[in-house]
């Protein structure tokens, strides 16, 4: 979310690598919400789908919404306001997204200051907030991401604005330019890479991204295997049990739960290394050798853990 034309379905549309939401240099051009299931890039779970072999792989995933630009005035219903509010409410977690490129030809929300200048981006963040609070919104996680210029992306002035926001409203920050994630949906794993050295950055934008998203929401990520035939990321709320690990894989696993055989995905991994290609079953060959755990309903679920149910019916 955000003030209208800072760059936001620009961003969404990167994120969903695919043209949802309707861009163009007026705003409120976003009248519904549109949603996008962004797989989380986890290279533990490539390593262990490079060691199981399934016949599938599925990421743990991030659900953003893109929402209509909001204005002065929202909480009274201003612009599409309470529509604006009542999205956000639902939401677990806001992604601020806040214009600080320069471009005369997409029109400014902000008269009173220059288009980029840091104090721009103060009013609009105020903006916003104050908004947020009239509106009731408060104590949800946030980040904001500052859309700085194609040219910005690593300059000292986008780095010393990082610094400045964070320290003024305490609030996680990072800089993207979606007008460069907007190119690089079309780019191929090999052009990406050859972008991301010329860049000098070690991942996108995007990427930056869904992991703050996904640290912002304290979630872990535990790992299924299904006997072999689909090694599958779950995100889970720091802190959670067994049982409720295994009501997220199946409704019915909660209710026939008897317990859960676990082991850490590197423990795994390294076992993996160490018997090289002469396995068949990572599995029972862990099972055999006593590194997997068995673990009862309260277990807390760790960081990493691969888990496999076992369930009566
Ligand atoms: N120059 C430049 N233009 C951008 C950038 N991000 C978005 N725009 C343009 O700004 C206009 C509004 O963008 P949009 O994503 O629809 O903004 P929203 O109202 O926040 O959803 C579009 O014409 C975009 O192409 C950027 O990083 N640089
Ligand atoms: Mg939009």
């Amino acid at each position: 979310m955000g003030l209208p034309n800072v760059g936001k379905s620009t961003l969404f549309n990167a994120l969903a690598s695919r043209r949802l939401a309707e861009t163009a240099p007026r705003p409120f051009t976003t009248i519904e919400p549109h949603e996008a299931v962004v797989p989380v890039r986890d290279s533990d779970l490539e390593k262990l789908a490079e060691l199981v072999k399934p016949e599938k792989t599925i990421p743990a995933t991030v659900t953003f919404i893109d929402i209509a630009g909001l204005v002065a005035g929202a909480h009274k219903g201003e612009g599409l306001g309470n529509q604006f509010l009542a999205k956000i409410r639902e939401v677990d977690a806001i992604v601020h997204v806040v214009r600080a490129f320069y471009d005369p030809s997409v029109v400014s929300q902000n008269e009173k200051y220059e288009t980029g200048s840091q104090e721009q981006i103060y009013d609009d963040i105020e903006i916003v907030n104050i908004e947020l609070e009239l509106g009731g919104i408060k104590d949800k996680p946030s980040v904001i991401v500052l859309n700085v210029g194609e040219d910005d992306i690593n300059s000292l002035d986008t780095k010393e604005k990082i610094i400045a926001v964070t320290e003024k409203f305490k609030i996680a920050t990072i800089a993207i330019s979606a007008k460069i994630e907007e190119d690089l949906i079309d780019f191929n794993e090999d052009e990406r890479r050859q972008y991301l050295s010329q860049a000098g950055v070690s991942e996108t934008g995007l990427e930056k991204l869904i992991k703050t998203a996904y640290s912002m929401l304290d979630l872990i990520t535990f790992y299924t295997i299904k006997g072999g035939k689909e090694v599958h990321a779950w995100s889970l709320k720091r802190g959670a049990s067994a049982i409720e690990a295994a009501e997220k894989v199946h409704t019915d696993f909660a209710k026939g739960f008897i317990k859960a055989e676990e082991i850490l995905v590197h423990r795994l991994l390294e076992l993996g290394r160490q018997v090289g290609e002469t396995h068949h079953d990572i599995w029972t060959l862990a099972r055999e050798k006593g590194l997997v755990k068995l673990e009862g309903r309260d277990y807390i679920v760790q960081d990493g853990d691969v888990i496999e149910f076992k369930v009566g019916s």
